[in-house]
């Protein structure tokens, strides 16, 4: 295989990582464990793996021996940067145990387990794949682990291998997954621990214990180097006013963190859509509103950062949909309408309120909303175009307004969508470093008989020498809630919090930043330099950490 300079160079990386895993390790349990929230349910549901003590690791002079033994790892779910690097991580961390041990991977994610697809991970392998982005190590898949037929089935290829761990490397739902394995394989001394590993670029999966999910660190620093370059195209030419989704599912951190890296003149964060009850015609007429004031000071261009999953928090919407779902759902006579007679026998049939909504989106989203379903019935809101369907709205107010009087300039619109270009690039210091030592923190949680737990790595504001390694049980971070009609235990998944440093420092600076052109041009990432330039953690790291 033909490799680039970069790919040669960075094979040679040695990751940074806290001075307690580089020796001899102890575990030091800390305090008991409850759930978040249900504690009586979750209680129930995991008798087994509910209320352990938080790990943490500390160096020793004592050297223990370790049996050899065989481990499991799976990669669930979304590509994230950094993944090589856990299984990296994992695999130094199982062999300095006891050179012995052996790592398999199982293929195309949570289904590998199931149908037995695996391969034994080799020192020459994991070399190829030191410290490069993507999943293609073993490949990933969003196969579901919830059924017992499906426990049972990885229970017989984990023994065919005398595999005594498993490691699953995913997002909040594989994680709620990977605790219910290890609550069962408890439950029937199955002999297999359980490990988790927190991924996802979205950054949605952390809370008190886990400070960050791997991955969100480089996709924030790829996408926010396009916009910025995007910015600077804006800036030089002057007269684009430039639409950019990001990706993120519901929450909008990766919108977030990009803002406070670009200073972009408009950023929307769904969470405060929800919070202040805004319309569409609320955001579209505050859009609209910077884009009139900026051309009233001949500044007929600008860039706006779209959080993916917007649409679902905007109230109205989400009635909207909801009607639609089950109207569409329950209708036959639709499907045999001619489709040029859909958009009017659709705003026939609803709702006033709903129909009025749906009276006012453009064409090509309305049809979205009415066709592409997925396989439950539902409208697949990620297909929809939010950047067009914004722009065009903004398009028809200030056309509106220009009839008015009560605008004049000249608006021309641009639209991008970034996500797959963030989600499998060559993992930036931080999330090499981090991901490496969540993987040989894995190994130690393998080594002191954990299981149910999440890998972690704290104080990561701080150099890699002094970042904090250990354990939380996955019960700590779980809570009850709805899924497909039932409750059921999940772990919280963290949106934006309004209150907290990364929004209110955005809040505080966006007035300015829509009307004084600050952007910020971040540049590609760098991997061998100065360290303020090639180690610093995200801006909404520092500001949680208060730095
Ligand atoms: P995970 O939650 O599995 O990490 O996936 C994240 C994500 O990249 C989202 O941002 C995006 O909405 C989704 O995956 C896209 O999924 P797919 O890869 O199936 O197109």
């Amino acid at each position: 295989m033909t490799k680039s300079a970069l790919q040669i160079a960075r094979a040679s990386y040695q990751p940074k990582m806290p001075k307690s895993l580089k020796g001899f390790t102890k575990a030091v349990e800390g305090e008991k464990t409850q759930s978040v929230a249900n504690q009586k349910e979750i209680k129930e549901l995991f008798p087994n793996t509910y209320g352990m003590p938080t790990i943490r690791f500390e160096e020793t002079n004592e050297k223990v021996e370790y049996p050899a033994t065989n481990v499991g790892v799976i990669l669930s779910g979304g590509q994230a940067p950094g993944g090589h690097n856990v299984i990296s991580g994992l695999f130094d961390g199982i062999k300095s145990l006891n050179p012995a041990s052996r790592l398999y991977g199982f293929i195309l994610g949570p289904g590998g387990l199931v149908d037995h697809n695996y391969k034994e991970l080799t020192a020459d392998i994991i070399d190829e794949y030191r410290n490069t982005g993507g999943f293609d190590i073993i490949g990933s898949g969003r196969t579901k682990l919830e059924k017992k037929e499906q426990f049972d089935k990885g229970l017989e290829i984990l023994k065919e291998l005398n595999i005594k761990a498993l490691v699953i490397i995913g997002g909040d739902d594989s994680n709620t997954n990977a605790c219910v394995l290890a609550e069962y394989y408890s439950s029937i001394n199955a002999g297999v621990q359980v490990i988790g590993c927190p991924k996802t670029i979205d950054g949605d999966l952390k809370n008190t214990m886990i400070e960050t999910s791997f991955g969100f660190d480089t996709a924030c620093k790829v996408y926010s180097e396009v916009i910025g370059n995007i910015q600077r195209d804006c800036n030089s030419a002057r007269k684009y006013w430039h639409f950019i989704k990001l990706m993120g599912r519901s929450a909008s951190h990766i919108a977030l963190e990009c803002a406070l890296q670009v200073q972009p003149n408009i950023c929307i964060v769904s969470e405060e859509v929800e919070a202040k009850n805004y319309s569409l015609d609320d955001i579209v007429t505050q859009i609209a509103e910077i884009v009139a004031k900026r051309a009233a000071n001949g500044d007929n261009f600008g860039t706006v950062l779209i959080p993916e999953g917007l649409i679902e928090f905007i109230p109205a919407m989400k009635k909207l949909i909801a009607e639609l779902n089950d109207f569409l759902a329950d209708n036959k006579e639709f499907a045999m309408i001619k489709k040029s007679q859909q958009r009017e026998y659709i705003i026939s049939k609803l709702s006033p309120e709903n129909s009025a909504i749906y009276a006012s989106l453009p064409e090509g989203v309305a049809r979205q909303l009415s066709l592409d379903r997925d396989p439950h019935g539902n409208v697949q809101v990620s297909l929809i175009e939010t950047e067009k369907l914004l722009s065009e709205m903004v398009g028809r107010k200030l056309a509106e307004w220009k009839e008015q009087g009560k605008y004049v300039g000249k608006f021309s619109a641009l639209h991008h969508f970034f996500g797959y270009e963030g989600r499998c690039a060559t993992p930036s210091n931080f999330d090499a470093d981090y991901c490496y030592s969540l993987g040989v923190t894995a190994s130690r949680l393998i080594a002191n008989g954990k299981t149910g737990y999440m890998a972690l790595v704290q104080n990561t504001t701080a150099t890699a020498d002094n970042w904090i390694a250990g354990g939380v049980p996955i019960t700590m971070m779980m809570n009850m809630e709805k899924r497909s009609g039932e409750m059921k235990p999940v772990i919280q998944k963290a949106l934006v919090d309004l209150n907290g440093k990364p929004f209110q420092t955005f809040a505080a600076n966006r007035d300015n930043w829509a009307m004084n052109t600050e952007y910020v041009y971040p540049g590609p990432i760098q991997y061998f330099g100065p360290t303020e330039v090639c180690d610093q953690p995200t801006k909404t790291l520092q500001l949680e950490h208060c730095k």
